[in-house]
């Protein structure tokens, strides 16, 4: 029977790190508080309220889901505590940066390029949600894999955070997790005796899910309603998730779209450059031939 490994934040990196190489997801037990996440609810809420029952169907999103995107704009505590959180930045760092020497002539010369944020989106389901099919979420970036039994350096272009706005169980469609499965190639994936192979990544309210872009996991099915809504509420499983990327890749949200530069304006610099307002070396992400940070200056 595979786990999802958990861990507080007292550990050391190197302890995140091989979590992740290892199994490909690890839950952190105290990435953030309980008044952090009503915070978050609360900013989401309107945007959740606005929307008819009519879900996303685009993805692995199948009509049930309501989702909220712009989630950077839509909510502070989302961009500042969650996104910006200081482990999944550095585990971003360690998973997703690209320092690559070339040559110019006979000079080395090296490059770096910093992770992208690639999308920040609330899953809300309700009661009645089927389960989605086990998936990759690198899928959208045509991500190709060969099957290994030892992590290396570079082979993820994605790394997600899931921070839940509730408790998370089996019952209300906790995330389903292959533990694992990130070192796996691309043919049809053999999940086995399910029951052995794929966990409930369930979380308490506080806690935090990182997945590599490679794990096969799916939403689970919200079997079961809780009757835990505050009366005049309704019942749902939210979870915040946001997706970092290398930096040489195509963001899922058109940042620059997305967050109107006066906003951005006002970010912590930490977003604002995973947003992509920083060039990527050697000649990526430019304006007039200049990374683009010059422009929030003025
Ligand atoms: O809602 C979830 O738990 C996961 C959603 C997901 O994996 C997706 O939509 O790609
Ligand atoms: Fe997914």
């Amino acid at each position: 029977m595979v786990t999802v490994p958990r861990l507080s934040r007292a550990q050391p990196l190197t302890g995140f790190t091989e979590a992740l190489e290892k199994h490909g997801c690890v839950i952190i037990t105290d990435f953030t508080d309980a008044e952090t996440v009503a915070r978050a609810n609360q900013e989401v809420k309107p945007w959740l309220d606005g929307q008819g029952n009519e879900g996303a169907k685009v993805g692995a999103l199948s009509g049930n889901t309501q989702t909220v995107t712009r989630l950077i704009s839509r909510s502070p505590t989302v961009r500042e505590q969650f996104f910006a959180d200081s482990l999944y930045q550095s585990l971003c760092e360690q998973f997703l940066t690209l320092e690559t020497t070339t040559w110019y002539g006979d000079e080395a010369r090296v490059g770096r390029s910093d992770p992208l944020l690639s999308i920040a989106i609330t899953f809300a389901i309700p009661p009645g949600t089927p389960a989605q099919g086990l998936h990759r979420d690198d899928k959208n970036h045509h991500a190709r894999h060969t099957a290994t039994d030892r992590y290396s350096k570079g082979r993820d272009m994605l790394l997600g955070l899931f921070v839940p706005g509730c408790d998370t169980c089996e019952a209300n469609g906790a995330t389903r997790v292959v533990p694992g499965s990130h070192l796996w190639g691309d043919e049809k994936p053999d999940f086995g005796d399910q029951a052995q192979t794929v966990v409930d990544a369930e979380m308490k309210v506080g806690e935090a899910f990182i997945m590599l872009g490679s794990l096969y996991h799916g939403g689970g099915e919200y079997s079961k309603p809780l009757g835990n809504a505050a009366a005049g509420e309704i019942e749902r499983r939210i979870v915040y998730a946001m997706f970092s990327c290398s930096g040489v890749h195509r963001q899922e949200e058109v940042s620059f779209l997305s967050y109107p530069i006066e906003e951005v304006k006002t970010y912590s610099k930490v977003v604002q450059d995973r947003l992509g307002w920083k060039q990527s070396e050697p000649n990526l992400g430019w304006v007039d031939l200049k990374s683009p940070e010059f422009m929030l200056s003025t």
